[in-house]
């Protein structure tokens, strides 16, 4: 076989729309559809890498001018596809022949996009799961966390969109039936309520609520910084001795650090430390205790792999990140979790909250609260056409083109408006 037939020969970005619950968050609520953007890499010889990546409109523009350079790629070139993405997006550094970490986010999502699709390609390849490319699985299952999120019943305005069976969550005892089927359906043990949308004390009542209800579980609240520094500081007392971690109580690495100085739990983001470039400030000042991870975000599985090594260098706890995503993400996610040693946290994933819909033939399964980590060749799912096809047609149709949770709220609350901090 020469080694052209190996190269990729076509790549195909196919944007979809998925069903999405009423889900409620600081910046107001999940509208019916969350968008993702497939993408397959083809070779010469006809193997297809896979990944899965944000559907919005800007950066799909910005994989379809990538897509048209990685045509004649080798996939186990992954600092010429990062060049590639640089190139086709217009910021080649005057040192762009080796890779840096001064490249704009839009660079390092898109690159992260097609880097999966890669990996699956060269481990569909050599015959080898993903994992094994990353250093190898020092787990066998990578445990998840229950995602608990305070919601509707059903959407106040989609029309021909009916409720799903989870109902209505809007106080400590929806949240608590919430977290009872997840633990039953999926065996759960650590659970993040996604706060930030009801006074702080209504979501103490809650956090505690869970902590006595599962009291061998782990239990996170998260209110994407709808607190200020006093805010944070008064919940972190209250909650002392109920929360495995707190997670961006309070935007800005000066804020969490004010907190973390009296704060008796650890403090996680994904929202202070952002960059590479937040890392040592963020240390300096002992700000947050865990940093999340996630491969969309933070230059794809190599990327990921850069800041586990910061986090073990910093002595600094590292868990995974989660947005509204289908299980080409799940299986990425976990093979990147599997083979990462220092990932010693329960990772998020919204796959709950998926209503019956995916890309993928064969779906991984939560078992005990953890999936284990496929061994097929490459990220080991298969694209399921037919859904893929069914989800692009519900992207067409849908007018949903950027995530916007918060003109979502306020088309049925003209009241409500964004603040950060809130409380
Ligand atoms: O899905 O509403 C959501 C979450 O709030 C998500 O957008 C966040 O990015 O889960 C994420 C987080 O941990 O901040
Ligand atoms: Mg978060």
């Amino acid at each position: 076989m020469s080694a052209r037939s190996e190269q990729i020969s076509a790549v195909r970005v196919t944007p979809v729309a998925m069903k999405d619950p009423p889900l409620l968050n600081s910046n107001g609520m999940h509208e019916p559809f969350a968008l993702r953007a497939i993408i397959e890499c083809e070779t010469g010889d006809g193997l297809i890498g896979l990944g899965e990546t944000y559907g919005e409109l800007k950066h799909l523009a910005r994989l379809r001018s990538a897509a048209e350079m990685l045509i004649g790629l080798d996939p186990f070139s992954l600092h010429e596809l990062h060049r590639r993405v640089a190139v086709a997006l217009g910021e080649q550094l005057a040192h762009a022949e080796v890779r840096t970490s001064h490249y704009s986010r839009a660079v390092e999502e898109t690159f992260a996009a097609f880097e999966v699709a890669c990996f699956d390609l060269q481990g569909k390849r050599i015959g080898r799961p993903v994992s094994d490319l990353l250093g190898g699985a020092v787990r066998a299952a990578v445990p998840y966390s229950a995602y608990l999120f305070y919601r509707y019943g059903e959407h106040p305005i989609a029309p021909g969109y009916g409720p799903d069976d989870w109902g209505e969550a809007l106080d400590p005892e929806g949240i608590v039936a919430q977290e009872s089927r997840m633990v039953e359906r999926y065996g759960f043990s650590a659970l993040k309520l996604k706060g930030g949308v009801f006074p702080p004390d209504e979501e103490i009542e809650a956090a505690i609520a869970l902590a006595e209800a599962f009291s061998e579980h782990k239990v996170r609240i998260d209110p994407n910084a709808a607190w200020g520094v006093e805010t944070s500081i008064r919940v972190a007392k209250a909650l002392e001795g109920h929360l495995e971690y707190l997670e961006d109580p309070t935007p800005t690495i000066a804020g969490m650090a004010q907190v973390a100085a009296v704060a008796a739990m650890p403090l996680a983001t994904n929202m202070c430390v952002v960059e590479l470039e937040h890392v040592p400030p963020a240390v300096a000042a002992n700000a947050v205790q865990i940093i999340l991870s996630d491969h969309h975000f933070w230059g794809g599985l190599s990327g990921s792999r850069r800041l586990a090594g910061l986090c073990e260098t910093f002595s600094i706890g590292l868990s995974m990140h989660s947005n509204s995503h289908l299980g080409i993400s799940l299986a990425a996610m976990t093979h990147l979790a599997a083979a990462t040693p220092n990932l010693n946290y329960a990772c998020d994933t919204h796959t709950p909250w998926l209503q019956g819909e995916d890309v993928v033939k064969e779906r991984l399964v939560f078992k005990n609260g953890a999936i284990s980590v496929p061994t097929a060749p490459g990220l080991g799912v298969t694209l399921d056409r037919d859904a893929l096809g069914e989800l692009a047609e519900q992207y067409a149709s849908c007018s949903v083109r950027r995530r916007d949770d918060t003109g979502y709220r306020q088309r049925f609350d003209p009241s409500y408006e964004l603040k950060r901090p809130r409380w």
